[in-house]
């Protein structure tokens, strides 16, 4: 590895210059604002970026939190709706600067959407689109099988994953749903969307996901059945992608990844018929030929890496959720009788009905079911609408006593806890505009928030959005191009208690809360990593902000 890469002073010693928490992007204005306040403190003040005093209030004390070990006052400015850019004074401490606007989100929004380009593989990254971020094309050469060398397989394009180069069909087809469904249920969203990528005729956001799909469907075998990754051997040194010049190879079919790559496809099929009919018809083979050969192999194939490959495993205990979901997306695309029976079939194994991670999809079918334009079983419907609704409920409980206002448990401090943060957000968006419970508005809005910024460090973990934002994610190309600004909005995997990483472990002390346990560095990768699934879900939430503006 690289030497620099161990020897740059860690940045993780950036404490944010900030005492007061607020949204760093900023509140709607008719929205509910409030900033957290750490210390005890009677009274805040809201001031113009010009100085002058715009609102005053007196603090109300929410108490100890235990998830960030804060003892909690709430500055509730919710009455200051005008126009303007602000920042928050009390007790001689300051929060990050902030807007109240009604398009408050859109640019961080366009962030979040336009990292999918960055995150490109085999086309390289034109200046015109990349800017000073452009690089050359990277991972264009053959991939062999990993089982059979002789077997030469063409499985360039597609996104990167993450930190990493690899590609892996079911994070990729759980990113591509996301932000297909994010499309399906927000188009308004996407309609003025001037972020400026190649385009295809089509809305933005569905050209970028073309790119990944056009990939996905290169990992189908002639059976199909879907490899489940292409990969190095062993993930690169921080190099550019183009300059990972080590063979691809192709790693065996699973049964989660031929399920997945069912579902999006189908899902993607009944999407692109009104803007590319053949693509369309594509997809659609691609799906049968996917849930063919998963009639034909009901057993569950897993994945675990084999020796002398260290990439991502992507391992799962079963596939049960994978199946029901493809058999779902596929009735939604049909309306066959067939697909229904085994979608019913398939929920006679449990999972969760919820789930939106890329390891667990219930939520993905059961969304599918709720939108689907065929017959439905009213009692299915039912059950699925009343798993989101208490979902939700049980949420709304947990962000009503929390400090800072979200539904994290101290346990949801995991590796990715922004996607568990996100995807908590995504479950109000639905309670919304599926179930329509308007309440869940402020809900979703108050997980924003902490993503971006009105958390116990006071730091944004979208890099390139916020006065004090996260720039060293732990992502080849931040590191490798040299350019001191990170490329924009990429969402930080974000703090994980369980310190997963020799870094993580050396700088942040054992008692730390999990809220805390969070460092801007290169090096942590249990962290600070990037991946194409945290991304989604903020896209999907941040969509559906947008769109009822
Ligand atoms: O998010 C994954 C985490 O839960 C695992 O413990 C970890 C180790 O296997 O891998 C994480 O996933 C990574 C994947 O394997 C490769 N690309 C980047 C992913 C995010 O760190
Ligand atoms: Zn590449």
């Amino acid at each position: 590895m690289n030497r620099k890469y161990f020897e740059r002073t860690p940045p993780s010693t950036r404490m944010t210059p900030f005492g007061i928490f607020a949204d760093q992007s900023g509140y709607e204005p008719q929205s509910i604002k409030r900033a957290v306040i750490p210390f005890e403190c009677d009274t805040f003040e809201v001031r113009g970026v010009c100085g002058s005093v715009c609102y005053s209030g007196k603090t109300v004390r929410k108490g100890y939190d235990e998830t960030s070990g804060d003892d909690v006052y709430i500055a509730d400015f919710t009455p200051l709706s005008k126009e303007g850019r602000y920042y928050i004074q009390a007790g001689g401490r300051t929060s990050a600067v902030f807007g109240i606007s009604p398009n408050v989100y859109k640019s961080v929004f366009d962030k979040v959407t336009k990292a999918y380009y960055f995150l490109r593989c085999g086309c390289g990254l034109d200046e015109r689109y990349a800017g000073v971020w452009h690089h050359g094309k990277c991972h264009t050469e053959t991939a062999r099988l990993w089982e059979d060398r002789d077997t030469q397989l063409d499985v360039t394009g597609g996104w990167h994953d993450a930190g990493d180069y690899g590609r892996y069909v079911t994070a990729g087809a759980c990113a591509a749903a996301h932000l297909l469904y994010a499309y399906k249920l927000f188009p308004k969203a996407f309609d003025e969307q001037e972020t400026d990528i190649p385009h295809e005729g089509m809305p933005y956001i569905l050209s970028e996901v073309k790119y990944e799909l056009e990939w996905l469907m290169k990992m189908q075998d002639s059976e199909g059945g879907a490899y489940h990754k292409a990969t190095t051997a062993l993930h690169a040194p921080f190099v550019m992608p183009e300059d990972d010049r080590e063979q691809v190879f192709v790693f065996p079919v699973s049964s989660m990844a031929t399920a997945d790559l069912a579902a999006v496809c189908a899902l993607a099929s009944g999407i692109y018929a009104e803007y590319d009919r053949d693509f369309a018809d594509r997809l659609k083979q691609t799906a049968e030929r996917a849930v063919r050969w998963m009639d034909g192999h009901t057993e569950f194939i897993g994945f675990t890496n084999p020796e002398g490959c260290n990439t991502g495993g992507y391992g799962e205990r079963d596939d049960h959720s994978n199946r029901f979901w493809a058999y779902a997306e596929m009735y939604a695309l049909t309306g066959l009788v067939l697909y229904h029976d085994k979608l019913v079939k398939s929920l006679e194994e449990q999972f969760p009905e919820t789930a939106m991670g890329y390891g667990e999809v219930g939520g993905l079918g059961a969304l599918s079911y709720l939108m689907c334009p065929h017959p439905q079983d009213d009692e299915l419907a039912d059950r699925f609408r009343t798993a989101f609704s208490r979902k939700a409920e049980k949420l709304k409980a947990a962000s009503d006593s929390s400090g800072y206002g979200t539904a994290m448990a101290a346990d949801d401090y995991n590796w990715g806890s922004n996607m568990g943060l996100m995807t908590k957000a995504m479950i109000f968006a639905l309670g919304d505009v599926l179930l329509g419970d308007h309440s869940c508005r402020e809900y979703a809005l108050r997980h924003l928030h902490c993503l971006l910024g009105a958390n116990p460090l006071g730091i944004s973990y979208v890099t390139g959005e916020g006065e004090f934002r996260c720039n060293y994610p732990h992502y080849r190309p931040a590191f490798a191009d040299g350019i001191e600004e990170c490329v924009p909005g990429m969402v930080a995997g974000g703090p994980n208690r369980y310190l997963s990483d020799p870094f993580a472990k050396a700088v942040i002390p054992k008692d730390t809360p999990p809220m805390k346990c969070y460092a801007d560095d290169t090096a942590s990768y249990s962290l600070n990593e990037i991946t194409i699934y945290w991304n989604s879900p903020a896209v999907f939430v941040l969509a559906y902000l947008v769109n009822s503006i």
